[in-house]
């Protein structure tokens, strides 16, 4: 009686469901590194070193605390590079009986699973992923018979669910729910900001970094240097070190961006939450522990535990609730090709080229730069929502369908007609201007409006409206943003349509090959 047990690369925690109350002596764990996972997207260097390595770590603390662990490496020469292939070679080498697996994250994976009885002829136990805080059919159970499913109230929820910063009689902590009012302010000139720690590579990862830089050379994106944590004691490090430096600064400063400043007061914990090295509950129980110990302002903590309870779990759940309608979305009708700047950097627009750099270096930027900046140009744009949230999926270290995709094609996009957002978030160069130090040694003047020389946000916004202002002119919203539209003479409006249409014909669209083979 052997019990398989398939871990995938964003399963990687001691807590998860198919390992609780197993019998060790009867069990083997199977993890794969295959092909058809890093090139589905080609995914950038750092993530796949990232999730191999980590992966291999699991593997040897798996082993270290009595379990058997089978671990197929890329360069198995049997390997057939698939979960279905790999999990029914494993099946029939260990002589398996059953096999037990936890819900793949991604509707793609989770399809897959499905076929593994079929294809190994064993009885398959398919556990919800307990690590989320709110479980598929819990939300299904929310988002059910609700006209609009905005994340406010799925949040309240949560906070009520959890017991995060709730006091005894129910109400939460501080009498409000949200205290956005007195965070995102523009920082000041000289702070000094804390900069998250750096993991040496040891010997598992550089390994790693060896076969990544010989096998997937041409990805996108820079390899080295790599200092990402790759352990469950490396993430819980992290979280201290963002505890102990920036969560006080948290909300203060969280939409604002700064060149040579790739980190600000965000936490970085997004790789490790979204590969399993970290569970939601423990970091916001962290920072909620920091507030009570009066170490954090109610404001920073609400906002960061906000993300995590309220954002991330909302994504996921509106992530199944529409898939696989989902992926296809596109409500605004959006068909330009991605420029191919998005790959190179290449562009005399200093928000986007930095940003770009960052993403190229790092594989990560914030949230502000992800959707203020990249996002916001592909919609002014008219990028087609596939090929821009291919993108997203390729670039960041913690990009996985079921999260990337409805902050893409839902919050960045608007492609699935205001499910996600209540209106587009659109903005214009003055917006970019006010969050961020981008703007002063931009090639482009952020306070003209039209010409060649004008900041390209600034046409591209009101032409966006223009274009869409049969759909989204009902939108409460948008209201003032339609009336100074159309308060504008002919003549102006027709100024910012030419010097929009004039922009948009000097992109180059991408080559092929960057996203996908
Ligand atoms: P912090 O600012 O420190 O926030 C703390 C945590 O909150 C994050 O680690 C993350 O787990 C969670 N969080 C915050 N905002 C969101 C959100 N909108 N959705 C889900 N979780 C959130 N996040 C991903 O994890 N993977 C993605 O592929 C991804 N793609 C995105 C694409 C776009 C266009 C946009 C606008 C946002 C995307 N996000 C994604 C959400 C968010 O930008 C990242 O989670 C965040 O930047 C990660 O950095 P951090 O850990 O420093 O976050
Ligand atoms: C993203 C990724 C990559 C690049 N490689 C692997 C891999 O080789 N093996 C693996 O188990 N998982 C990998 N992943 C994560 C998966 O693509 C996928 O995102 C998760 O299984 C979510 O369902
Ligand atoms: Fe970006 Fe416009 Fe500012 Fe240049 S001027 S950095 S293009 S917002």
């Amino acid at each position: 009686m052997t019990t398989l047990i398939p871990v995938l690369g964003d399963q990687l925690s001691g807590t998860l469901a198919s390992l609780r109350d197993q019998d060790r002596a009867t069990s083997v764990i199977l993890l794969v590194e295959v092909r058809a996972e890093t090139q589905y997207v080609k995914h950038h260097k750092k993530k796949i070193a990232l999730i191999f390595s980590a992966m291999r770590h699991f593997a040897a603390a798996l082993e270290k605390s009595g379990w058997t662990v089978d671990y197929v490496r890329l360069t198995d020469p049997a390997n057939t590079h698939s979960f279905t292939g790999e999990v029914t070679r494993a099946a029939a080498r260990h002589a398996a009986t059953a096999i037990r697996t936890v819900e793949g994250a991604e509707y793609r994976v989770r399809q897959m699973q499905d076929d593994w009885s079929k294809a190994t002829g064993l009885p398959v136990d398919i556990l919800h992923d307990d690590r989320f805080i709110c479980s598929i059919p819990e939300f299904m159970t929310w988002a059910q018979g609700r006209k609009e499913h905005r994340m406010e109230f799925f949040y309240r929820d949560m906070r009520r669910k959890t017991g995060l910063l709730m006091d005894p009689n129910g109400k939460p902590t501080g009498g409000d729910w949200n205290y956005d009012k007195e965070n995102r302010q523009t920082p000041p000139r000289g702070l000094n900001y804390p900069a998250p720690l750096r993991f040496e590579p040891d010997e598992i990862t550089q390994d790693v970094l060896t076969l990544v830089s010989e096998e997937f050379a041409d990805h996108f994106g820079d390899l080295e240097p790599f200092a990402l944590p790759v352990t469950r004691a490396h993430a819980k490090q992290a979280l201290k070190h963002f505890i102990d430096t920036a969560l006080p600064d948290f909300g203060r400063y969280q939409d604002a961006m700064i060149a040579g400043q790739d980190y600000l007061y965000h936490s970085v914990l997004s790789l490790c939450l979204n590969t399993g090295l970290l569970e939601p509950l423990e970091v916001c129980e962290a920072a909620a522990g920091a507030y009570d110990a009066g170490l954090a302002p109610l404001p920073a903590t609400e906002g960061f535990i906000r993300q995590i309870a309220g954002w991330r779990e909302y994504m996921r759940g509106m992530y199944w609730w529409d898939m696989p309608e989902f992926a296809t979305r596109n409500a605004l009708n959006a068909h330009r090709p991605l420029p191919d700047f998005y790959w190179t950097g290449d562009t005399d627009m200093r928000c986007l080229a930095q940003s770009i750099d960052q993403t190229k270096r790092e594989a990560y930027a914030h949230h502000i730069q992800r959707l203020m900046v990249l996002g916001n140009f592909a919609m002014l744009a008219g990028v087609e929502p596939g090929e821009i949230s291919d993108w997203f999926l390729v670039v960041y270290f913690d990009a996985y369908e079921w999260v990337e995709m409805p902050n893409v094609i839902g919050m960045s996009q608007f492609a699935d007609g205001g499910m996600i957002a209540s209106k587009p978030y659109a903005g214009g160069g003055a917006y970019i201007d006010r969050m961020s130090d981008y703007c002063g040694r931009c090639r482009y003047d952020v306070k003209q409006k039209t010409g060649p020389d004008a900041c390209p946000f600034n046409a591209l916004y009101w032409d966006f409206l223009a274009r869409h202002e049969d759909t989204l002119k009902t939108n409460m919203r948008l209201r003032t943003v339609y009336a100074s539209w159309n308060r504008m003479t002919d003549d102006r409006r027709a100024e910012y349509r030419t010097s929009a249409a004039t922009f948009l014909d000097t992109l180059e669209p991408a080559k092929p090959g960057y996203a996908r083979d």
